[in-house]
């Protein structure tokens, strides 16, 4: 199988007959998903004791070698009064996201919700007092979206026994297995009971988590909600589908079931000092790229510790979210078309629809494929509700479409043809 040009590091993506579970059915379908990175590294944004500390916002804990008890400070200013579920999931229906993973623990051990097993969460150590992950799964519930989490099952820098702090604890003492069995089981089976149906369960890092560990994790959250996905990032290959590496997008299509998690500026977790954010263009066009090769696409936003997500990632998602809009026909449920590898269009397709993604206008509105496996009956601009008919003639080897003479979407001018 063509898979991998070392995009792929987790997952069981190529494990046979994993296509036709149809548990994956909402997810093959919604092909854009919200990813939020929220925790206490929004309070200090990417600064420490008045220094900048480099590399993603929420490995500032582990960045600056803070201490426990002092990191642990933070929850009792954590006060995110600003936070808005209804508002939050608005933004990622209306940006056309169809599921939300939110940070639930990421690797500083704090919980974002309301654990029995731990006192470092959100409602038992701040002053904010609320569990946002249940506001979420409301919210989520009411307008339509598929709420999900991100759990950090094999770092964890707050609890003696987890992986990765070894400036307050001796990696070596760990009982690493014990963490596994009382901590993190228990919180996953929390997460998976206390908020109603969950699309899928996010892990990450699974550095030295065995093999058996990783399926028991899987074949738990497959207990308590058997509909519910696993990402590879459990570990050892397993998974209901893969992740690639972050931000990467492989160079050619894979018949598998993969996503591609990624950032809007350069951090996950927010940090005052990153403002290197992707344009809209480029957003949409990865997406398209994404989709074209068979993925999905989680883009993340940080929000602030006042819990606003930052004006420019809305601005952005509105934007994607106005494109698709009009465009959407040609993302959502599709699935890789026949064309790749030109560098000027991106190809999906639909049971008798071919949906050209033209990113490189040509000249003169002359778009030429260099030939499809089956006969084009006609072509319309999606865009046009008037669905007037584009001129399809066959040339040696190939289709000519004629097209208005400049290009009617800058970003992606999509052209739907009707195929036998
Ligand atoms: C992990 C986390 O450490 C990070 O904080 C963030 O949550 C991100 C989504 O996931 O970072 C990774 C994990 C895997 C790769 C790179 C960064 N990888 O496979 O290249």
């Amino acid at each position: 199988m063509a898979v991998d040009q070392g995009a792929i590091r987790q997952g069981s993506a190529q494990r046979p007959g994993a296509r036709q579970d149809p548990r994956l059915d909402w997810w093959r379908e919604a092909r854009f998903g919200l990813f939020i990175h929220w925790g206490l590294y929004a309070i200090p944004a990417g600064e420490w004791k008045g220094e900048f500390v480099p590399g993603i916002g929420e490995w500032i804990m582990h960045r600056a070698r803070i201490p426990v008890a002092e990191y642990e400070r933070l929850a009792g200013q954590f006060n995110p009064v600003r936070f808005d579920a209804a508002e939050w999931v608005s933004l990622a229906r209306r940006a056309g996201q169809k599921y939300i993973v939110i940070t639930a623990k990421h690797h500083d051990g704090f919980c974002m919700f309301d654990s029995r097993w731990t006192d470092y969460d959100i409602v038992d150590a701040t002053p904010f007092n609320r569990d946002p992950l249940r506001e979420l799964a409301a919210e989520c519930q009411r307008q339509g979206l598929r709420l999900c989490f991100y759990y950090s099952q094999t770092q964890d820098w707050h609890h003696p026994d987890g992986d990765g702090n070894d400036w307050d604890y001796d990696e070596p003492k760990k009982d690493f297995a014990g963490y596994v069995e009382s901590y993190v089981k228990p919180q996953v089976r929390e997460l998976l009971t206390s908020y109603g149906p969950i699309g899928l369960i996010w892990f990450d890092t699974p550095k030295r988590i065995t093999l058996e560990q990783s399926q028991s994790l899987v074949d738990l959250v497959h207990e308590i909600q058997p509909a519910c996905l696993v990402n590879g990032r459990v570990g050892n290959h397993i998974g209901d589908y893969a992740s690639t590496r972050d931000n990467v997008i492989p160079s050619e299509l894979l018949h598998a079931d993969w996503e591609t998690p990624a950032t809007i500026n350069d951090t996950w977790g927010f940090k005052k000092d990153d403002h290197n954010w992707k344009s809209p263009q480029d957003l949409i066009r990865k997406l398209v790229d994404i989709v074209s090769k068979g993925g999905n696409y989680l883009l993340n936003v940080g929000p602030t510790a006042e819990g606003v997500i930052p004006q420019p990632s809305v601005d952005r998602l509105r934007a994607m979210g106005q494109w698709l809009e009009v465009n959407g026909e040609s993302v959502y449920g599709t699935r890789p078309g026949p064309l790749q590898g030109l560098d000027w269009c991106r190809t999906t397709i639909k049971p008798g629809q071919l949906y050209l993604h033209v990113l490189d206008w040509p000249a003169r509105g002359e778009l030429r494929l260099p030939g499809t496996p089956s006969e084009v009956t006609s072509a319309h601009l999606l865009a046009d509700p008037a669905r007037a008919a584009l001129p399809v003639s066959r040339e040696s080897g190939g289709v000519l479409i004629k097209g208005p003479a400049t290009p009617p979407d800058a970003i992606d001018t999509v052209v739907v043809l009707t195929v036998d």
